[in-house]
């Protein structure tokens, strides 16, 4: 069973599906020191939390080197199996791995090379209790190592560059993201679909090569076709400095950017209160990361949830991040999100600030919020406000905050409505639930030709009204 949105296709995600339950692997490597090791671990887990996916184990292992096979060594290995419902065994290459046995020894057996080193953490007991749909490696794993893990396990492996992708994926709205993400995709599968090919045709072949290595061939000149292709149509789509300052913005739209973990999705919920997802008719179907303002307002405000900036970010996605992050362009107010309690905000201030200038994003009116401010001290939250004297201290985790930057947002866009008024004849009543949901209506007056209506909203939905009743 596949998990990633990808493997469904790129359609709406189902709220009421199960979340997918996944269990982090990790190996502990000599070049890592054990706190390394588990901020590690806990950044993967974030970004999985991200995916929407629900972290419900944990398997550590510390080793002076990768198993060859598949990272973890025998025992770790069988206790993930048990977990995710796997054999624990690295079936198929085992044939060839059987023919050859002077060369390797045979793997139709649990894995048990090299696992003297194995420091065993946690309650193994507990394994067979968990039901994981996923498992999710933190270190880099070659493809073969992938492939014999999802052997091992029956499920799904993805690794830490699979996991961003795939939030990447979710995010791409634009033609522009999805190409560019399309392409790191392919970039990032096709070692491994060379591989999977590989030890499929070998048991084809029984362990001859031949018509195998054919396939091989052509399967890679498809990759390589392809990825040409995404790139030729990529360039056509490509938004030039013009285009992106005359894209249409929503004038009523607040977008929370900042890095993973600053806060942003805990914000969005709070501000918006409701898992409802939204599809507006008069404007462009919206994705799963935007929601209405709650209690809601006229207009309606809508808030979206950018993709996460990301501590060392593979180089291979830098493309697609940028890209991706552009939805921000759509927004006429940006919340700048940052976790204050972390010592590092202020550097990933500057680096947002920096990338979102890069898009031209910086000319949007923008709001800094320095969050988590429960965690620090009087001391600490009186030299922030003296250094920001005009960031909002809050915590998305209490309401009164929360209610405070509802406000602010509020008075942001109250500031720049213009007010009219629209004449909605009784032929055309359909129209006043569009009227109602994007402009204020501060006086209603019917006569013989319909509704007058005194209305209060941005100009540019203003527009949209008098051309939809046109
Ligand atoms: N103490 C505290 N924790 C918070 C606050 N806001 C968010 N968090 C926690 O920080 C973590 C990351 O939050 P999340 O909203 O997922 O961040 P995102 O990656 O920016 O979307 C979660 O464990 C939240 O519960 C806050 O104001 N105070
Ligand atoms: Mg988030």
């Amino acid at each position: 069973m596949r998990v990633t949105e990808r493997a469904h296709g790129k359609g709406p995600i189902d709220p009421n599906r199960a979340p997918p339950r996944a269990v982090l692997v990790g190996v502990q490597l000599p070049d890592a020191t054990a706190a390394e090791h588990e901020a590690s671990l806990a950044e993967l887990s974030r970004l999985v939390d991200t995916l929407g996916f629900n972290v419900v184990a944990q398997v550590s292992q510390k080793r002076t080197s990768l198993a060859p096979a598949a990272g973890l060594g025998g025992g770790r290995l069988a206790e993930l199996a048990r977990m995710t419902g796997g054999s624990g065994v690295i079936e198929s290459g085992a044939k060839k791995k059987v023919q050859k046995k002077e060369l390797h020894k045979p793997a139709a057996e649990p894995i048990d090379d090299d696992d003297d080193d194995d420091v065993e953490e946690g309650d193994s007991a507990d394994a067979a209790a968990v039901r994981a749909d996923v498992v999710v490696v933190d270190n880099e794993l070659s493809p073969s190592q992938l492939r014999n893990l999802e052997k091992a396990t029956g499920v799904e492996v993805l690794d830490r560059a699979g996991v961003i992708i795939e939030i990447f994926w979710r995010h791409a709205r634009t033609k522009e993201a999805q190409l560019q993400v399309e392409i790191a995709r392919l970039q990032y599968e096709a070692p491994r679909l060379r591989e999977k090919e590989h030890s499929g045709d070998r048991q084809r072949g029984g362990g001859v090569g031949g018509k195998g290595d054919e396939e091989l061939e052509l399967d890679r000149r498809r990759v390589r076709d392809r990825i040409a292709e995404l790139k030729r149509e990529l360039a056509q789509h490509k938004t030039d400095d013009a285009t992106r300052r005359a894209r249409r913005k929503d004038a009523t739209r607040v977008a929370l950017v900042g890095y993973t973990n600053a806060g942003k999705s805990s914000l969005m919920r709070a501000l918006t209160g409701s898992e409802v997802l939204i599809a507006d008719k008069l404007f462009a179907t919206l994705g799963t990361t935007v929601r209405a303002l709650h209690p809601e307002t006229r207009p309606r405000i809508l808030v979206s949830d950018t993709v996460g900036f990301i501590k060392n970010l593979p180089h291979g996605l830098v493309a697609s991040f940028r890209t991706t992050l552009e939805e921000a362009n759509e927004a006429s107010l940006l919340l700048y999100v940052v976790d204050a309690s972390d010592p590092a905000f202020r550097a990933q201030l500057d680096v947002t600030k920096t990338v979102l200038a890069e898009i031209e994003a910086d000319r949007i009116p923008s709001l800094l919020v320095l969050n988590k401010v429960d965690r620090l001290s009087e001391l600490e939250k009186k030299r922030l406000a003296r250094d920001f004297p005009r960031a909002v201290l809050l915590s998305a985790l209490s309401p009164p905050d929360v209610k405070r930057l509802h406000e602010l947002i509020v008075e942001h866009f109250e500031h720049d409505m213009e007010e009219t008024t629209l004449l909605v004849p009784f032929t055309r009543q359909n129209v006043l639930g569009s009227v109602r949901e994007h402009a204020r209506v501060v006086k209603e007056d019917w006569d013989e030709d319909g509704a007058r209506l005194l209305v209060r909203a941005p100009k540019e939905h203003l527009d949209k009204l008098r051309a939809l009743l046109a």
